[in-house]
């Protein structure tokens, strides 16, 4: 075998020692560094590998010194790439966080809906304010005395058994209608007075068609000379924007403490026509009650009864609701169930 001359290659190991610590230095990435290991130590064709094969060929006396070259170079060599590919791996990590495709097309958030209870309200709110009528709101939690009191429910009225009201203590309780709202409008304020007052109120009751809370609207109007007519035109008007031009409705007697004479107000079924159907049955549907304010309600808050008259009504949103949308469970606007409140887009 032919022999190796030592100074040859010492020359080949330094040469490649500088060449290689260049590129490493000059990679661009952990890849290209991992190329360059295996250019270097690659057991086939390594070129380290290649050269530390020709030891054994270099003269015995000169083998230790081209030998511990060799291996210095080789340590550093691998030293400087673990530096190399621990510094490239943590920017290529930090790069790969930060990427973001701007083409992809966005998350679409899910939207919410207007919950039908909101919806019906509002639109009894606006067709109200469109004749002219204001908001008034007051406390859920009420007085005896505007909740009962002055709305002329005496003491043994069946209204004030404790099955009906949630009361709080022996004077306060939770409001078993929006009445006292007008109450306090009306204590406050000198006629003419032309509110309706949205709101939550509270009775003890639970079945498909009723909820210890629901919202109601009542309406108030009081003035010089005002008659049962003027309610009835007003709520014929509520009626057609409610449930549809061709709209009809009726006055049934009834009775209310608040009111004299009282009555309940039918619309013909929007459905059927007056046919009857599974909604309507008898053809009408009943949406609120009325009446003209009882003289000693209107004495209860300051005003004269032989110089003013008034009227008042008082709806449920979740009747009216349950009506227009032929919902027949009371409880499905309580669930948050999104099947459910989806379909009132
Ligand atoms: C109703 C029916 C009839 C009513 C009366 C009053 C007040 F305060 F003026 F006396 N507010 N609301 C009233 C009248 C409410 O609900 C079915």
């Amino acid at each position: 075998m032919n022999g190796v001359e030592a100074d040859d290659l010492v020359r080949r190991i330094d040469g490649f020692s500088r060449q290689a610590r260049e590129a490493v230095e000059k990679a661009r990435s952990s890849d290209d560094v991992e190329a360059l290991r295996i250019r270097a130590f690659g057991r086939k064709d390594g070129y380290l590998t290649a050269c530390l094969r020709e030891l054994p060929l270099v003269r015995p006396e000169e083998r230790r010194r081209v030998g511990e070259l060799a291996n210095r170079v080789k340590r550093e060599l691998e030293e400087l790439i673990e530096r190399r590919l621990t510094e490239l791996r943590g920017q290529e990590r930090q790069a790969g966080r930060e990427r973001l495709d701007l083409t992809l097309p966005g998350r679409r958030p899910a939207l919410g809906t207007v919950h039908p209870l909101t919806q019906v309200n509002d639109e009894i709110v606006r067709i109200f304010m469109g004749l002219g009528f204001s908001v008034a709101d007051g406390p859920e939690v009420e007085s005896d005395y505007n909740n009962f009191e002055a709305l002329n429910i005496p003491r043994d009225h069946p209204a004030r058994d404790m099955q009906d009201t949630f009361y709080l203590s022996a004077e306060t309780l939770l409001r078993t209608h929006t009445s006292p709202v007008q109450i306090r409008t009306m204590k406050e304020t000198r006629p003419p007075v032309r509110i309706i007052c949205p709101g939550r109120v509270y009775r003890r009751d639970a079945d498909i068609t009723h909820s210890p809370m629901f919202h109601q609207v009542e309406g108030l109007a009081v003035d010089r000379g005002i008659s049962m007519g003027d309610l009835k035109g007003t709520l014929e008007v509520f009626a057609r924007e409610m449930f549809g031009e061709r709209s009809k409705i009726r006055f049934r007697p009834s009775f209310f403490p608040f009111t004299e004479p009282s009555a309940e107000v039918d619309v013909l079924c929007f459905l059927c026509a007056g046919v009857g159907c599974r909604v309507c049955k008898s053809g009408w549907l009943e949406i609120l009650g009325s009446g003209m304010v009882h003289p000693q309600v209107l004495r209860n808050v300051g005003y004269d009864p032989e110089a003013v008259t008034g009227w008042a009504f008082g709806m449920g949103v979740e009747r009216i609701a349950m009506l227009k949308y032929g919902v027949d469970d009371i409880r499905l606007f309580f669930e948050n169930d999104l099947g459910f409140l989806t379909q009132f887009v």
